[in-house]
């Protein structure tokens, strides 16, 4: 391939990061995978496990050299606390563009706690700005693509499609004159995970005027499914599936919960409107980011990486049509609105050629290849959601559970029995 680039990987043994070094190492890139395995240590913590029995680091990167010839290198640090590893590594690898994805992802962990709070803070803070600084230290031209996320627009609506990044404001001067300014769009950020995104933008803003960094930020929505064609090509290379209370995302729960015949969790009304993406439409539209960097001196890209979007009930009913799940009403554990419409403008990827894969097209699959084959795994006790986001909504769902006098799990199963 004429304009394979060299390509750094951070967080690339996550959900999104592994099928994206894979995609791009398939595609002739040559990918180095940084990661300092928090996630793996997370499930220790939440003594909950991916569905899929994914594999040590060293036995992926080996089967995909057997598989393909193609290596991929793996270095295990923390990007948020070693800082000369980073910049010695960008330094002696001099790479085209670092993919971001090295942070701590769960709405619902980001909340469990003051401690997981900070946690959430300092990990994502800090490895968006060591890597912001050490490209700078190292007097690189490297192009950074991070995911950021839907979430830091909040899921309103202004009457109005939510535009990629940037809002065009008009002022009335002093003098009574209306001009017209270009600002980021007015954040809006759910929980403290959903806060980082919001200050990693800042970073971004700062050290593309201040240095001239190139930057596209990608705001992505909720990413469901598990495989692409390379995670699909082994079963070594499988990707993780993420079930639990704390890191399993509503549809592919709703997916897995039809599978091991517990009913559909929908919080509240289920009138939460978000935005999706199919995994595999995930790692095209980071490929089409690495294609298209910038030009040095342009200002931070934004992209709206979503494809379609629905409201929670909507999908419980989707899926419970299609698999005869039941499904159960549960108390919201979180503040957020209880209904709302989200519309979401995704040009950018779409004029770049992505073919979206839609809900039709790839849930069955979804259920049959991965939630029935891998329900044995399951553990029915890490499915409900107790991470609260106040004291409000844990005595409301506290009240709820002792109304009936029974134990979460039992309650919520009874409800649509
Ligand atoms: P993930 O938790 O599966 O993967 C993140 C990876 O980064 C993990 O392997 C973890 O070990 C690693 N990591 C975290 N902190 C690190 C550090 N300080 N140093 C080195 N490695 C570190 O999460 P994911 O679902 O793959 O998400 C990746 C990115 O995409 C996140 O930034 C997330 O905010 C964003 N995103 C995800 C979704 C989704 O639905 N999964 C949607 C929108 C945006
Ligand atoms: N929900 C349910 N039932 C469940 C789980 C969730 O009704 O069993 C509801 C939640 O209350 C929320 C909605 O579904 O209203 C979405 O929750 P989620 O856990 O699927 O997604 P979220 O917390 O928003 O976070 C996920 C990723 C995060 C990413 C974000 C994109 O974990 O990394 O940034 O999606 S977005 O939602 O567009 O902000």
């Amino acid at each position: 391939m004429s304009d394979s680039k060299k390509i750094i990987v951070l967080g690339g043994d996550g959900f999104c990061g592994w099928p994206t070094s894979l995609h791009l190492s398939a595609l002739g890139h040559d990918v180095v995978i940084v990661d300092n395995l928090s996630r793996r240590n997370i499930d220790n913590e939440l003594e909950a496990e991916s569905l899929t029995p994914i594999k040590p680091m060293g036995v992926r990167t080996q089967a995909w050299k057997e598989l393909t010839g193609r290596n991929i290198e793996f270095y295990n640090f923390d990007v948020s606390r070693n800082y000369v590893r980073l910049l010695d590594l960008l330094m002696d690898y001099q790479p085209d563009a670092v993919i971001h994805f090295a942070e701590q992802r769960a709405a619902p962990y980001s909340m469990k706690s003051s401690f997981h709070k900070r946690y959430t803070v300092d990990n994502n803070l800090n490895a968006t700005h060591n890597l912001l600084a050490a490209i700078v230290e190292a007097g690189l031209d490297t192009h950074v693509v991070h995911l950021g996320t839907m979430g830091v627009y909040g899921y309103g609506t202004a009457g109005m499609k939510i535009p990629e990044g940037y809002l065009k404001v008009h002022l009335k001067t002093d003098d009574g004159e209306m001009v017209e300014k270009e600002v980021l769009y007015p954040v809006n950020p759910g929980s403290v995970y959903h806060m980082t995104k919001t200050q990693d933008q800042l970073f971004f803003a700062y050290y593309n005027k201040n240095d001239k960094v190139r930057v596209t930020d990608l705001h992505q929505g909720i990413v469901w499914g598990t495989q692409t064609a390379e995670t699909k090509q082994d079963e070594r290379l499988i990707n993780r599936f993420d079930y639990d209370g704390d890191y399993g995302t509503v549809l592919n729960r709703f997916l897995m919960q039809a599978a091991v015949d517990f009913p559909l969790t929908v919080h509240g009304t289920g009138g939460q409107t978000r935005a999706f993406i199919h995994i595999q439409d995930m790692v095209r539209c980071i490929q089409i980011a690495v294609e298209h960097p910038p030009e040095k001196g342009d200002k931070v890209q934004i992209f709206n990486q979503m494809t379609e979007t629905h409201r929670v009930r909507d999908l419980a009913k989707l899926v419970a049509d299609m698999t005869g799940a039941d499904i159960s009403f549960v108390s919201n554990p979180r503040q957020e609105d209880d209904e709302n419409d989200l519309f979401v403008a995704n040009d950018k990827f779409l004029s770049h050629g992505l073919k979206p894969i839609t809900l039709e097209g790839g849930l069955m699959e979804e259920v049959t290849d991965i939630a029935r084959k891998y329900a044995g795994r399951c553990d029915r006790t890490k499915i409900p959601c107790e991470s609260y986001w106040n004291t409000n909504r844990r005595e409301s769902a506290h009240a709820a559970d002792a109304a009936e006098q029974h134990d979460p799990v039992q309650i919520r199963e009874a409800k649509h029995k």
